[in-house]
């Protein structure tokens, strides 16, 4: 492990050893697939391969959201991708989203298949494609659009940065903790301020800026994230967790969190969506049973 309190960098870096953080197995300095893997296709329009972390989460709450308003062409299968193993290295998964990291939405009702990828840019194309959750008023959809952007800028400061130095790094160091702690609750206080006037984060109506921030700065908020609630002081941005909860309120909100999700309560996991009934009967907790009644 490199001595972190005193590194003199080389000339050239090289990548000679594995860092060390929680990652170290998935990460690499270079793009492109590690091996041939095609990606799965179900027999809904849209293909979604992802993850129920918060990023994973944003799109399947958008889609939930918007089968909930009747749009039948929102529905979809979530194929279940596991970063930890490398299935983003895949062949098939690089060709939906050169950027190896999920999610990844192939959009197959049209002649051609589209892919989109990088969760800002889904969001607007799901918005845009059923005219939802997007304001057309310019000035609303200005602000919605720059709430959305502001997830996209501010989020890598607070999961790379703050998670990564708080949490996952193979020791704790003071400064990189610090900066980004402060730059956190810079950005929490942001959201307070912009909360405590607006109902919602484009004022008035609940949009895909919303859907955007909440499964980040909304977890966060509850102290969800990182173990970090107590060191960050959680408690003290009121207005967000005014809306986090309203937001947690939402029948969409808790079906999405439910899908690609591998992690808690048995009976919150629907690893893969092929179906609406699925979240009846398909959850860990009823595929356990199954398995143990097939069993014996
Ligand atoms: N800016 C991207 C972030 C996506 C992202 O960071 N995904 C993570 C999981 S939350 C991932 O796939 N990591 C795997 C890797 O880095 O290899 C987005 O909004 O879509």
């Amino acid at each position: 492990m490199p001595d972190t309190q005193d590194y003199t960098p080389p000339k050239v870096w090289s990548w000679t050893k594995p860092n060390g953080g929680r990652f170290e197995n998935i990460n690499r300095p270079t793009a492109g697939a590690t091996h041939e893997k095609e990606l799965p296709v179900g027999r809904h329009p849209l293909q979604l391969y992802s993850l129920g972390t918060p990023n994973g989460v944003k799109v399947t709450i958008m889609l939930e959201e918007l089968l909930a308003r009747g749009h039948k062409g929102a529905e979809y299968d979530a194929w279940l991708i596991k970063i930890g193993d490398g299935d983003q290295f895949g062949s098939g998964f690089v060709a939906a989203n050169p950027n190896s990291k999920i999610p990844a939405l192939v959009d197959r009702s049209g002649p051609k298949p589209i892919r989109v990828f990088e969760t800002g840019a889904i969001l607007m194309y799901l918005a845009e494609k059923f005219g939802e959750l997007l304001p057309t008023e310019p000035a609303a959809r200005a602000e919605c659009l720059s709430w959305l952007f502001w997830q996209m800028g501010s989020a890598p400061y607070l999961g790379g940065g703050f998670g990564h130095f708080y949490a996952y790094a193979p020791s704790k160091m003071e400064y990189p903790i610090d900066r980004f702690a402060m730059e956190t609750k810079r950005q929490l206080d942001v959201l307070d301020r912009r909360l405590a006037d607006n109902e919602y984060l484009a004022g008035r109506d609940y949009s895909i800026a919303d859907i955007a921030v909440w499964p980040w700065y909304g977890a966060l908020a509850k102290g969800l994230l990182y173990g970090a609630g107590e060191f960050l002081s959680v408690q003290d941005y009121k207005h967000v967790l005014r809306w986090t909860d309203q937001i947690a309120g939402r029948p969409a909100v808790n079906r999405g969190r439910m899908v690609n999700r591998t992690f808690g309560e048995p009976s919150s996991q629907l690893h893969e969506r092929h179906d609406a009934s699925d979240f009846e009967t398909r959850t860990q907790d009823k595929i356990g049973e199954a398995a143990a009644a097939e069993g014996g």
